[in-house]
């Protein structure tokens, strides 16, 4: 590799070195073992796996049943949860890997099957979503939600404080909260979603209360030097928007400075699409923030360098090239192909498609 980048120099996170600046995104997989939504062995073998990345971040982990979007997500609330996570940060951490949980409340992207007692999925407000999820084995809309009383936003704090508790008992090097994607924090604080009139609404400060407040308990709790957020500004998924993004968050950013985050991840642009969905200034939030800027959306190792050079970003979070080469940080180095991804595979299942993508040496050696 002639190019020179700084991709593979190491990082400083907090109390952690990063050997290089690689980090894994957080993938949704539905591989946890029902009924308890425990992560299994097969998840072990598949995260340390990929231990070479310079971070791991988990795949999105409720912090209730009631955050529970999607049929076979793992939880973090749970004494038999937590020990299926150990022996998952114990594989990471033996191959010498660095391993982060994202923290996650689905909101009103769920389903009445998936709730407890089967009741309505909560929301700011009682506005459902025009999207779908996945339940039963199928896609399906997801279900009508109801507002949250005020009286009920204390405990939803509290489930993540929890959460970030039984993290680090997991023996997770740190959590990321999931700001991002239409869920329950990212519903609070954009006004496609959120109508509400009390201290949850309303103005930008009001609307970014939910995500603040859980940044403050969640650091507190584990401290802010192993606390990173995941934020979308612009992204439709799940049919969320706002009506004037750029000075919510650059507020958001702000209050996240204060609290002394380790990180902020962006994803720039659609989730999952194209980088330059609506005008959005990325660099106003790197500006405004003294922590670590995890870059991430469609990125390769050209963009990857080029954003790297300009120091528009410390670290860039690769998701599906992650998915089906878990030797990512190698191919790269190498300047050697990457296996394609196989879309068919990447939600539920068993090891096809989530621990048996090839590494270089067994090509080699077939
Ligand atoms: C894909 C399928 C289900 C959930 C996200 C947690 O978008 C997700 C997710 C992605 O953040």
């Amino acid at each position: 590799m002639s190019t020179p980048t700084k991709l593979f120099e190491p990082f400083k996170l907090g109390p952690i070195t990063l050997p290089n600046r690689l980090v894994m995104a957080p993938l949704t997989r539905n591989r946890a073992v029902p009924p308890g939504m425990v992560p299994g062995p097969l998840a072990a073998e598949y995260y340390g796996q990929r231990a070479s990345a310079g971070l791991l971040i988990t795949e999105a982990s409720q912090v209730s049943q009631q955050g529970q979007g999607y049929q076979d997500t793992p939880g973090i609330y749970s004494k038999e949860q937590v020990a299926g996570w150990r022996k998952i940060t114990e594989r990471v951490h033996e191959l010498g890997g660095r391993i982060f949980i994202q923290l996650w409340h689905v909101g009103r992207i769920s389903h009445t099957s998936l709730q407890p007692s089967g009741g309505k999925p909560v929301a700011p407000s009682a506005i459902r979503a025009n999207t779908k999820t996945f339940v039963g084995g199928s896609f399906a809309d997801v279900s009508e939600p109801r507002a949250l009383e005020l009286s009920e936003i204390p405990g939803i704090i509290d489930d993540f404080k929890r959460a970030a508790a039984n993290a680090r008992e997991a023996g997770f090097d740190g959590v990321e909260i999931h700001g991002a994607n239409g869920y329950l924090l990212d519903q609070f604080a954009k006004d496609g979603a959120n109508k509400r009139t009390d201290a949850y609404g309303g103005s930008i400060e009001s609307r970014a209360r939910l995500m603040l407040e859980v940044s403050k308990v969640v650091s507190a709790e584990i401290g802010a030097e192993r606390t990173g957020i995941r934020i979308s500004p612009v992204t439709p998924a799940n049919d969320i928007s706002d009506s004037n993004p750029q000075p919510l968050f650059d507020y958001i950013v702000d209050q996240l400075n204060a609290l002394k985050l380790v990180y902020i991840h962006v994803i720039e642009g659609a989730t999952g699409g194209p980088r330059d969905i609506a005008p959005f200034d990325y660099a106003s939030l790197r500006k405004r923030f003294s922590g670590a800027y995890v870059a991430n959306n469609a990125y390769d190792f050209e963009l990857a360098t080029k954003v790297l050079a300009e120091g528009a970003a410390d670290l860039i979070a690769f998701g599906k090239p992650f998915i089906s080469n878990p030797d990512l940080v190698e191919r790269l180095k190498r300047g050697a192909p990457l296996n394609d991804w196989d879309k068919a595979t990447f939600y539920g299942g068993g090891a096809k498609g989530y621990t048996d993508y090839p590494v270089l040496e067994t090509e080699a050696a077939e």
